[in-house]
């Protein structure tokens, strides 16, 4: 089936210094030289080249006059026939020449992601790197930006395509041995199989460790910072942030609504929510901070637990605390150290948000407990998407269950239907099995011109 020719916006809809018009299909050729103006006729150009001319509208009126590139099948970033125009940056140039091009009736306009959907279906890149392009856009830090920047090199494809191929070859072998049932010719060593799929599992677990890391990196992590009024919560947010945002005050109860801002550390972005104190407390206006305060905790990746050195340890709500959320995410800070001593007083870090005096180390813990003790080199692969995640978990499911019916001496069918299954869910990261229903769901988050 001949496909459609697409075309789109691929720069954002506002005013700038240029716009680009993206087509992509069979009909891109010749639907332009229906619009477009210029020394020599696009459909006899060379691939890689660049145009002057104008476009004019079907009764003739001149519209723009632009910059076509032309991209010959197939090399380009769909793998089809491509054009790009670069009009001046007006919305209204673009809009109407897109319109243009949709009333030669030989073009469409695109779907979301509907380009690098093409990409894939034309093998220009595999599953896994079409949604790095989306993270690539979306990327918030520059972490963020360099995980997937090394998805899209390929890094995890490779990874997961070499695992495949070695599950597939220990299958082809287990189902040789099957048909030569009746001979009772061995083909499969069962030591060495058993030792294959431990190697896997063992290459499985180390991605799947990278997940958590890995989803930081790229969606960032959510700070509370938490405690009783007073303490110096919003005081914390503004001197790490550098900005007066959230209004300070003697008076207990300044805080109300939930404030939220991000900041990056180290390349990694933290999105920090400052919080009512929390009380017990008769006014409703912050009962309700207080009730949000608590909605924060429960998205929360790290809690700063605030104390101060004036009002003491607040143990009882420390407590509370923990009931809510697991330890290991909660730093206790103590603040006002500027005021007292503090050498008797419990907590992880001390800090002023007056003098400064710690604040240095606040952001050290901060990053230190976002990632861990991880480290990964730009050589790893990082999966950061709970598609990939599940995937992988599939797989090792699968492995598993061959594992055990292997040790049980099940016949050789079960063991090659769970090593089957378990190729299939590697196969789905990188799309070498997928449903319209997966795909559907990865490109309809896509902008449209991409
Ligand atoms: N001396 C000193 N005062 C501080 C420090 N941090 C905050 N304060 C003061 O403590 C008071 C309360 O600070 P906030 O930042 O408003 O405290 P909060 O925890 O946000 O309070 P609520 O929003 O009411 O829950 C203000 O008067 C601040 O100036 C500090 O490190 N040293
Ligand atoms: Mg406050």
């Amino acid at each position: 089936m001949k496909e459609d020719t697409i075309i789109a916006l691929a720069t954002p809809p506002g005013i700038g210094a240029i716009s680009v018009i993206r087509l992509s299909g069979p009909d891109s050729f010749v639907v332009t030289d229906l619009l477009f103006k210029g020394k020599q006729q696009i459909a006899n150009s060379k691939s890689h080249t660049i145009h002057y001319g104008d476009i004019f509208d079907s009764s003739g009126n001149h519209i723009d006059d632009v910059l076509v590139s032309v991209f010959k099948s197939p090399n380009s970033y769909t793998g089809e026939d491509s054009i790009e125009i670069s009009t001046h940056g007006n919305p209204l140039i673009a809009q109407k020449i897109i319109g243009e091009f949709i009333n030669t009736g030989k073009v469409r306009l695109a779907e979301p992601g509907e380009f690098t959907k093409r990409a894939f279906l034309n093998n220009r890149i595999d599953l896994s790197q079409a949604e790095a392009v989306a993270d690539i856009i979306h990327a918030r830090s520059d972490a963020s930006l360099k995980g997937a920047r090394n998805q899209l090199d390929g890094l995890l494809s490779k990874k997961v395509s070499g695992l495949r191929e070695s599950l597939i070859n220990a299958t082809s072998f287990i189902e040789l041995e099957l048909d030569f049932a009746e001979e009772d010719i061995e083909f499969v060593n069962t030591e060495e199989l058993l030792k294959r799929i431990d190697e896997i599992i063992i290459e499985i677990d180390s991605i799947l460790d990278t997940y958590n890391v890995g989803r930081i990196i790229r969606d960032g992590i959510n700070v509370a910072l938490v405690g009783k009024p007073n303490v110096g919560k919003s005081s914390i947010l503004n001197y790490l942030l550098k900005e007066s945002r959230s209004i300070v005050s003697e008076i207990p109860g300044t805080t109300r609504d939930i404030i939220r801002e991000e900041i990056s550390i180290d390349g990694i972005l933290f999105r920090l929510y400052d919080t009512a104190g929390l009380r017990e407390s008769d006014n409703p206006v912050e009962e309700e901070g207080v009730k949000r305060s608590r909605e924060v905790l429960g998205n929360a990746d790290i809690v700063l637990f605030i104390e101060d050195v004036q009002q003491g340890a607040s143990r009882e709500l420390l407590n509370e605390l923990l009931n809510i959320v697991s330890g290991d995410k909660v730093i206790r800070v103590l603040n006002k150290i500027d005021l007292n001593n503090s050498i008797h007083m419990e907590a992880d870090i001390k800090v002023s948000a007056k003098t400064g005096v710690g604040m240095k180390d606040l952001t050290k813990v901060l990053v230190k407990t976002a990632i861990g003790t991880n480290f990964y080199t730009e050589k790893t692969a990082i999966i950061s998407n709970v598609r990939h995640y599940n995937c992988l978990k599939n797989a090792r499911e699968s492995l598993l269950n061959a594992r055990e019916s292997i040790i049980k001496k099940v016949s050789g069918e079960f063991i090659s239907i769970d090593l089957r299954n378990a190729a299939i869910s590697l196969g789905e990261i990188i799309g070498e099995v997928t449903s319209d229903d997966i795909l559907n769901n990865i490109f309809m988050k896509f902008c449209i011109g991409k």
